[in-house]
């Protein structure tokens, strides 16, 4: 992989939030002010739910392929864009329900042209055993670098990725991996490579239901993987703006996981104003940690 595509991936892709996590825990703590009506005797405690898919209008959901491929609900960026009008946003071409049509000639392009991606609510965690893609005909290239990541929160705030593509994909047929990663996850999705608005012909998730465990993850090269997501899926500009993020480090051949709340924001002068912005983060725990640069 080239250096600085490493480098940009390490540094800011796959960026989103946990503040709904941080939500339930204020409600928790509220609820926990009031009154607890008084516990029954001998009462077994309900074992926890899984979160449970409520489907809304318009919504997708895509049904069980031949070959095995997991159902789901569509889930990825917004809007797409339409090629014959002028590059607009649209939300009726090119959508995001057509990476799972099995139709080679039809794709997902995302209107915005980074940090774009497109996926599936699986609606209980899965062991994701093997991926499929192909890319939109006639720009098999664009396929290359897109990540492959699974997530237990919607915002995937605690991605961490399961597959990198490594070169260009092959036009009017699938291309596989197999997925070597132990945790189960709710939800999974391809994120597009810098600059070219996924454009994605087919993708599809195959593995079963189960929430595994962390003895197995994928670690993209021999360098230890770190994986940084920005609350609300922001990309940070402002040298003088903190971020709530989280960082995910996988090493020791993808057999060790470290996750971590931090902080990030832009650093540097000149530096700063470049396209690929350097950056700093403080490990935000609680504890007093000094700044990695
Ligand atoms: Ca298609």
């Amino acid at each position: 992989m080239h250096y600085r595509e490493q480098h940009q991936y390490y540094s800011l892709m796959k960026l989103t939030s946990y503040l709904p996590a941080f939500l339930l825990v204020l409600l928790l703590a509220a609820s926990c002010e009031k009154d607890d009506p008084p516990k029954l005797p001998d009462t077994p405690t309900p074992a926890p739910e899984e979160p449970i898919y409520l489907p809304e209008e318009g919504d997708i959901y895509i049904e069980a392929g031949e070959d095995g491929s997991l159902p789901g609900l569509v889930i990825g960026s917004k809007y797409s864009v339409d090629y014959g009008n002028d590059n607009q946003k649209s939300t009726t071409v090119n959508l995001k329900k057509h990476v799972f049509d099995r139709n080679y000639s039809t794709f997902f392009a995302s209107y915005d042209r980074s940090n774009t991606w497109v996926g599936l609510d699986l609606g209980e965690k899965h062991i994701i055993t093997k991926i499929g893609y192909a890319p939109r005909n006639t720009q098999p290239g664009r396929v290359q670098l897109a990540i492959i990541e699974g997530a237990n929160e919607s915002d995937f705030s605690d991605a961490v990725p399961i597959y990198l593509i490594p070169e260009a994909g092959v036009e009017q047929q699938m291309t596989y991996a197999d997925i070597n990663c132990s945790r189960g996850f709710r939800y999974v999705r391809y994120v597009s490579p810098h600059d070219v608005r996924c454009n994605l012909a087919e993708l599809a998730f195959y593995g079963y239901a189960g929430a595994g465990d962390d003895s197995r993850f994928y670690q993209v090269t021999g360098l230890p993987t770190v994986s940084i997501h920005v609350k609300d899926d922001k990309v940070p500009q402002n040298k003088k703006q903190d971020f709530d993020a989280r960082i995910t480090l996988l090493y020791e051949q993808g057999t060790l996981v470290q996750e971590w709340p931090i902080l990030v924001r832009v650093r540097g002068n000149f530096s700063a104003s470049h396209e690929n912005k350097p950056y700093r983060f403080k490990i935000n725990d609680g504890k007093i940690v000094p700044y990695i640069h």
